[in-house]
C-alpha cells in the first residue's frame, strides 16, 4: 500500500528467498525490499544470489533486529557489490519508507533501468581490444572543499565506453591487474588521456588538483614515476597538482619496492594519497612508513557514519589521526547533506561522493567546475 502511494506501479511479493529468486528470473526488477530474517533462504542468501547475477537495481534492507545489527548487516551487504540504498527497521510505515525514497530516487531508478545488465568481467583480450579501439575513457568525480563548498579537485576514474555501453572498473581493473603489461598499458593510457583533455582545457583546471589511481602492479614498474614526470611535462601539467592515490590492492608483498616508488613520486613533487583507508591493506602502518600527503577514508565508513556508532567512531579517529599528522583528509562516498555537515563539523577537509556528482565526462566536468568556482 505504502509503495503504491509513493509512486511504484508494479509490485511483486515473495514469502521467502526461494520465491524471490523465481521472481528475479522472470521479471526485470528495479527496487528490492529484502528482509534479512526470512524462513527459507534468508536475506543474505538472496543478496549473494543477486550479487552473482550482477543485479544492478537498488536494494533496501529490512529487518526487525536492532539498529546496531541492522547497520552491520548494511555494511556487510555493501561488500556484495550491490546498490544498497539503506536499511530500515521493522515495522515499516509509509512515513519511514517515504523518508528514504524521495521523488529523486524513483526518478533515478526509472532512468537507470536503461543501463546494461548482468555484465561479466571482461577477458584480458577484450580489455586489450577496447584499449586498441580507443574505448578507454577518463571520467572525473569532483572533490569539494568542505569549508568553501567549491570544487578543489577531481579524481580520474577509468571507464570503457563501447557501443553506447559504459563499463565501470570493477569489470576490468581487477582482471587487468593479473597481467603486468596490461595494467601498465591501461594505467598509462588513462592518465595520458586525462592529461590531454585537461591540457586542452587548462584554464578551467587552474588550481584544480587531479587525483589518479595507481595500483601496485604499475608501481612495480620502476620507470613509472619518471614516465609520469615526463608526461606531465609533455602536457604542461603542474606536478604539484597531481595526487597519486595508492589503491588498497597496491600494497602487497613487494613492500620495499612499492615504498621506494612512493618516495620517488614524492621526491618528484607529486602528492601521494592512501586510498580506501581503513580497509584491507590500507592500514596505519602504511602511514608510519610512507610520508603520505593525504588520507581517503573509505566509503564503507562514510555512508553510515551518522547512524552507525562504530562507523562514526572510526571516521572521527581517522580525521583526528590525519589532523595530528598534518595530512589532508578526504571523505569518499558522501551521499547527502547530513553526512556532509557532520564531516565538516569533525574537521574533514575534502568531500567526494554522489552528493556532489557521480564520475562524469570532461565536458560536464568543466561545466561543474565553472559553476562551482565562479
Ligand atoms: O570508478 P569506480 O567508481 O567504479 O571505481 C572502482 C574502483 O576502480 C576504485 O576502487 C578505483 O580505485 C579503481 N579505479 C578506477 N579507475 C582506475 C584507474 O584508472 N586505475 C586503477 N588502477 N584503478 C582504477
Ligand atoms: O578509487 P576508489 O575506490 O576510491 O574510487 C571511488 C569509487 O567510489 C568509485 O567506484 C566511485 O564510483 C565510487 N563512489 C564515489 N562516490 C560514491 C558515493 O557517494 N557512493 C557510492 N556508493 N560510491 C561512490
Ligand atoms: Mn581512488
Amino acid at each position: 500500500m505504502s509503495l503504491l502511494k509513493i509512486g511504484f506501479t508494479i509490485i511483486f511479493e515473495s514469502a521467502n528467498g526461494l520465491e524471490a529468486k523465481s521472481v528475479f528470473n522472470a521479471e526485470k526488477i528495479d527496487l528490492v525490499f529484502c528482509d534479512l530474517n526470512m524462513p527459507i533462504e534468508d536475506g543474505f542468501k538472496v543478496l549473494r544470489y543477486l550479487s552473482e547475477k550482477r543485479f544492478d537495481g537498488k536494494i533496501i534492507l529490512i529487518s526487525s533486529e536492532d539498529e546496531d545489527v541492522l547497520s552491520s548487516s548494511f555494511n556487510l551487504a555493501k561488500l556484495y557489490n550491490l546498490d544498497i540504498l539503506c536499511s530500515l527497521q521493522k515495522p515499516l510505515s509509509y512515513e519511514k519508507i517515504q523518508n528514504k525514497i524521495n521523488c529523486e530516487t524513483i526518478h533515478s531508478i526509472n532512468k537507470e533501468t536503461i543501463k546494461e545488465n548482468h555484465l561479466e568481467e571482461l577477458s584480458l583480450d577484450t580489455i586489450r581490444k577496447h584499449i586498441e579501439n580507443d574505448e578507454l575513457k577518463p571520467y572525473y568525480q569532483p572533490q569539494v572543499d568542505l569549508k568553501t563548498k567549491s570544487i578543489k579537485g577531481v579524481e580520474v576514474l577509468a571507464r570503457i565506453v563501447s557501443k553506447g555501453k559504459l563499463i565501470t572498473p570493477d569489470y576490468f581493473i581487477p582482471k587487468a591487474e593479473s597481467d603486468k603489461e596490461l595494467i601498465i598499458t591501461l594505467t598509462k593510457d588513462i592518465i595520458e588521456k586525462a592529461f590531454i583533455e585537461i591540457s586542452n582545457n587548462i584554464n578551467s583546471f587552474k588550481n584544480i588538483t587531479i587525483a589518479i589511481n595507481i595500483s601496485a602492479k604499475s608501481l612495480e614498474n620502476e620507470e613509472f614515476p619518471y614516465w609520469l614526470k615526463s608526461t606531465c611535462e609533455a602536457y604542461k601539467i603542474t606536478r604539484e597538482n597531481i595526487i597519486c592515490e595508492l589503491t588498497e590492492t597496491a600494497i602487497n608483498k613487494n613492500k620495499t619496492l612499492i615504498d621506494s616508488q612512493m618516495l620517488r613520486l614524492r621526491m618528484l613533487k607529486f602528492k601521494i594519497s592512501i586510498d580506501d583507508f581503513g580497509t584491507g591493506y590500507s592500514s596505519i602502518s602504511q602511514l608510519h612508513s610512507i610520508p603520505f600527503n593525504e588520507i581517503k577514508i573509505d566509503k564503507i565508513f562514510i555512508t553510515n557514519c551518522i547512524y552507525n556508532n562504530r562507523s562514526s567512531v572510526i571516521t572521527k579517529q581517522i580525521i583526528y589521526l590525519a589532523k595530528a599528522m598534518d595530512i589532508t583528509v578526504v571523505a569518499e562516498g558522501i551521499e547527502n547533506e547530513e553526512v556532509e555537515k557532520y564531516l565538516h563539523r569533525l574537521g574533514c577537509d575534502i568531500g567526494q561522493g554522489y552528493f556532489y556528482g557521480k564520475p562524469m565526462a570532461i565536458n560536464e566536468t568543466i561545466k561543474r567546475i565553472k559553476n562551482s568556482n565562479h
